[in-house]
């Protein structure tokens, strides 16, 4: 287990905790299970809160982690019932997210493995690259993929949208990928501010 604690969640810009380590934001569709990811490389069960139900993150959840860095768990997007002003409310909390932070380094979006990018996940992806936010797909649930073919194909569809990348794959089941999701992100250059 690692040293992990929450810090803060946001609701507002002016809740964002200091720019004092560099960032690594996990982003995603409602469910896709980024609280579960989080979870699991800090080997914490229960640090952030998970649920079956869809829009269970709302604010910006920051945690401290191994005294390095901070992994910030944003609420999710693109669930069909959440209402409207609740969709507007997140874009414009995410914007200012995305749009300010300098302590940013990697944004890692969570795809569904079994979904592949859906249009909510493209919308993302172009704004990210608009900004010039260096990000990193992974294909969460896995484990849910039961046959060679799936995941094959799986891998095949991801890379087609973002070829420059080998798209990381991961279970909070199983636990395979989280391995790799760590090198990536030490890996990430350490931005003073
Ligand atoms: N089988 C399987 N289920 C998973 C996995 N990851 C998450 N789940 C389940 O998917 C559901 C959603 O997981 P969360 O981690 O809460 O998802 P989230 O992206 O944080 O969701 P929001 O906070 O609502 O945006 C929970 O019931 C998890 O147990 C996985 O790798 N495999
Ligand atoms: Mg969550």
């Amino acid at each position: 287990m690692m040293p992990a604690e929450f810090i803060i969640g946001a609701a507002r810009p002016e809740q964002f905790p200091a720019e004092a380590l560099p960032e690594i934001a996990f982003l995603g569709r409602s469910n896709v299970g980024k609280s579960s990811l989080i979870n699991a490389l800090v080997n914490k069960k229960g640090l952030a809160r998970t649920s079956a139900t869809p829009g269970c993150t709302q604010a910006i959840q920051f945690y401290r982690v191994d005294g390095r860095w901070q992994f910030v768990d944003l609420p999710g997007y693109g669930y069909a019932r959440a209402p409207l002003t609740q969709v507007n409310a997140w874009k414009s909390l995410i914007d200012s997210y995305l749009t300010t932070r300098k302590v940013l380094q990697l944004c890692l979006l969570l795809l569904d493995a079994r979904r592949g990018w859906m249009e909510s996940d493209e919308q993302l992806r172009e704004w990210l690259e608009h900004w010039e936010r260096p990000y990193m797909v992974v294909a969460t649930k896995f484990d849910k993929l039961k046959t060679q073919s799936e995941r094959v194909r799986t891998l095949a569809a991801l890379r087609a949208t973002k070829p420059d990348q080998e798209p990381m794959t991961f279970s909070a089941v199983t636990g395979q990928g989280a391995r790799e999701i760590w090198q990536a992100i030490s890996r990430t250059k350490i931005h003073k501010p």
